[in-house]
């Protein structure tokens, strides 16, 4: 009896759930370098080369750790490009008789799984991905018979199913959450914390050389790759974070620098998404930290609350909602993504910043993805399909499962609210506020109307009233509506000339 273990580059963990309880002497790891998944969206050259690295050092910890493993390269002879297509020929290498894998991240692929089964003429069995901290039926009970799947609530319930920042059945500080606290912008002159950057080694310079020859069309370049690509660059790029950033992540968490792309952030996430960092490890080390002294308790409940919180919650909506979930676009919107989203050609400073680190780093934080390219984006009516395939290109921890509900729910609104409570829309002022943008740009942010207006502003109100049918009777939004009331109408007409003005510079592809 042989049996076939697929490992997906997202499941580079020792423990996974498919490999646990095998006796390696009756197994093949089968690990393989696909062009369809490196294609199927137009990746960041960055994420495939992580992607890969990843992969090729976790080939070499799974044979030190015992395993026999199959790994297919991307320049093999005779490697068909797809997952079905090497499982076929892997089956047929080794004779094998059962398929045995882990749940992947992305719908697509679990339909592919399941039809394994049929094609290949053997048993497949799928194991629960137990590298989360809520079991999707976990997540499926909590979630059933609500009308509304509020984060604040299952994160309350992730605290206590951890027993993390718990004293007893109370929350630790006598609050769930500190963000009142953590809306500070930050400036220039603050010490930074030092950029924590991993140098390249011999396998990810071979990789690089692959990914710059065979993707050359793709977004993005690989000047800058500096991502951990191994479980200990991982750990060690974990705790100089919790050093040197964590203390003041809950301060600036919303904070945005021109050319300051990770400021306190953790620069985490694609480690954790390819499962070379455990969260629930990262979250008791940060824990840690706080009983020792070393950090504030409204950096540390921020901190976990972004990864047993959100990380968690929008798994579970995903899994939840798909495959009818990516299709939604509550709002209607249409218009063709702007090129500048490849390119940062534009002569929005924000929206410039943000791009152009992306292509260099692949990385945005969280403030930038959601609040300058996702505002942008829902403001002018951006088709949530298009806006959904751009973040999961060009982002190296953007894999579907995270990356779907963030977009097309949280950014978008596009799935009507089930996810936000109400659009993350804003004009100007909300940048300004949180970063030092406005001083460089084009526009000005305290102009309302007229070409040189910053366009988040009459966007802002021109999006509002397109979709007061919608959105007119959301409390939240109801002080809004009665200000747009109690506008003049030659201000209201204004707003919606210098909006139009905006989008008809785009649908002639003119930049803005
Ligand atoms: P930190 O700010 O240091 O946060 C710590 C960790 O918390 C992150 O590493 C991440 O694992 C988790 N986290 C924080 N916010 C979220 C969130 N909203 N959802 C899930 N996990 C969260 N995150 C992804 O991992 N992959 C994506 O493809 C992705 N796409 C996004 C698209 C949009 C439009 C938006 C608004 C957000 C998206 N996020 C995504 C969430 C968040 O922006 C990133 O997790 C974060 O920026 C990663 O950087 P970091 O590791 O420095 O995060
Ligand atoms: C993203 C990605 C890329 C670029 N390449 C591969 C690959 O060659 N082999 C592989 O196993 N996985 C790759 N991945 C990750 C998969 O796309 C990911 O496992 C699925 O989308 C499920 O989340
Ligand atoms: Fe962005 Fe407007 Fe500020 Fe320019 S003025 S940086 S477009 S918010």
């Amino acid at each position: 009896m042989t049996l076939l273990l697929p490992v997906l580059g997202d499941q580079l963990s020792l423990s996974l759930a498919s490999l646990r309880g095998v006796n390696p002497s009756d197994a093949v790891v089968l690990m393989v370098e696909v062009v369809e998944e490196a294609t199927y969206v137009r990746h960041h050259v960055q994420k495939i080369a992580l992607v890969l690295s990843a992969m090729r050092h976790h080939a070499v910890a799974l044979t030190q750790a015992g395993w026999r493993v199959d790994y297919v390269r991307l320049t093999d002879s005779g490697n068909t490009g797809s997952f079905t297509g090497e499982v076929t020929r892997a089956i047929a290498r080794h004779h094998a008789t059962a398929l045995r894998c882990t749940h992947p991240g992305e719908w697509r692929v679990l339909a592919m799984m399941r039809g394994w089964a049929d094609q290949c003429g053997i048993p497949v069995e799928i194991l629960e991905d137990d590298r989360f901290v809520c079991p999707l039926p976990v997540f499926n009970t909590w979630a059933a018979g609500r009308k509304q799947l509020r984060m604040e609530y299952f994160y309350r319930e992730m605290r206590r199913r951890t027993g993390l920042l718990m004293a007893g059945d109370q929350p630790v500080g006598g609050q769930w959450n500190f963000d009142a606290d953590n809306r500070k912008p930050a400036s220039g002159d603050l010490l930074m914390p030092p950029l924590r950057r991993v140098p390249p080694d011999a396998i990810t310079r071979e990789v690089l050389a692959l990914v710059a020859e065979r993707f050359a069309d793709h977004p993005g370049t690989l000047d800058h790759f500096a991502f951990p690509v191994t479980a200990a660059e991982a750990e060690s790029a974990m705790e100089r974070f919790i050093a040197d950033a964590l203390p003041r992540f809950g301060d600036h968490q919303d904070a945005m620098l021109q050319g300051q792309p990770v400021l306190w952030h953790s620069l985490l996430s694609p480690a954790l998404n390819l499962g070379l960092l455990d969260p629930l490890a990262l979250c008791r080390r940060v824990e840690a930290a706080y009983h020792q002294g070393h950090a504030p308790l409204n950096a540390v409940e921020g901190f976990i609350r972004q990864v047993i919180g959100w990380r968690e919650y929008v798994r579970g909506i995903y899994w939840r909602q798909m495959p009818g979930y990516e299709r939604l676009n509550a709002l209607s919107a249409t218009r063709a993504l702007p090129s500048f989203y490849w390119t940062a050609n534009t002569k929005m400073a924000c929206v410039r910043d943000a791009v152009d680190q992306t292509l260099k780093h692949a990385y945005a934080h969280h403030i930038q993805r959601l609040m300058v390219t996702g505002t942008f984006a829902l403001l002018a009516g951006i088709n949530p399909h298009e806006v959904h395939e751009w973040y999961l290109a060009v982002y190296a921890d953007a894999f579907e499962w995270v990356e779907l509900p963030n977009t097309l729910g949280m950014s978008q609104f596009a799935d009507g609210g089930l996810l936000a409570s109400k659009p993350y829309a804003a004009s100007g002022a909300y940048i300004d506020r949180m970063s030092d943008y406005c001083r460089g740009c084009h526009y000005r942010v305290a102009e309302k109307t007229g070409p040189r207006a910053c366009p988040f502003n009459p966007l802002y109100w021109d999006f509002l009233v397109r979709h007061r049918d919608q959105l007119g009777k959301n409390p939240r939004l109801g002080p809004v509506f009665r200000t747009w009331d109690r506008m003049a109408p030659e201000t209201q007409a204004a707003y919606r000339t210098s909006a139009a003005a905006v989008l008809m510079a785009l649908d002639r592809g003119e930049g803005v």
